[in-house]
């Protein structure tokens, strides 16, 4: 069974997931409509794909522990970007922030000697891990590229690929 305060704690990681998944929605939207950049839209699709899956892992662990998974209204996301460079921070700075909240619920589920649910958020921890360094690694990319074209024709065709190793390298 769920105390209140770690029920309180998840339902709000599954409000952020559901927000990132929007998030990353919106940059899939815009990113399809710029010329020659299909798989860095494929690559938010496929992101904010994830993300669901995200929220939906923890839908199901609460409702199985007993508690009851809420379905959270979601503001509307930044619809549009300056470029594909300012999207990938923007993707950044989320990532970071949701670590944070992973973390705030690991700090919950262990002040209430919920080991189970500490058990199950170590995917979360893993998981971000990962982000964080794919973020990473794009941001790092597009700053080396700058305005330069064909350094951008370049990193479209090798975004799945490259995001393809960081997840088996896990
Ligand atoms: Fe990328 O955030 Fe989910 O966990």
């Amino acid at each position: 069974m769920l105390s209140k305060k770690v029920q309180a704690a998840l339902n709000e990681q599954i409000r952020i997931e559901a927000e990132s998944s929007q998030v990353y929605l919106a940059m899939a939207s815009w990113a399809e409509i710029q010329p020659g950049i299909d798989n860095v839209t494929a690559f938010f699709y496929k992101h904010s794909e994830e993300e669901r899956q995200h929220m939906l892992k923890l839908i199901h662990f609460v409702n199985e522990r007993g508690g009851f998974a809420t379905i959270p209204p979601l503001p509307q996301p930044q619809l549009t970007f300056p470029s594909i460079k300012h999207a990938f921070e923007e993707l950044l700075k989320h990532e970071v922030f949701v670590s944070e909240s992973i973390n705030k619920c690991v700090d919950i589920a262990l002040s209430e000697k919920d080991y189970a649910t500490h058990n199950f958020l170590q995917w979360y921890v893993a998981e971000q891990i990962e982000e964080e360094a794919l973020a990473r690694i794009m941001n790092d990319k597009l700053e080396l590229i700058g305005d330069d074209k064909s350094g951008m024709y370049l990193f479209d065709r090798d975004i799945l690929t490259i995001s393809l190793n960081v997840e088996n390298s896990k």
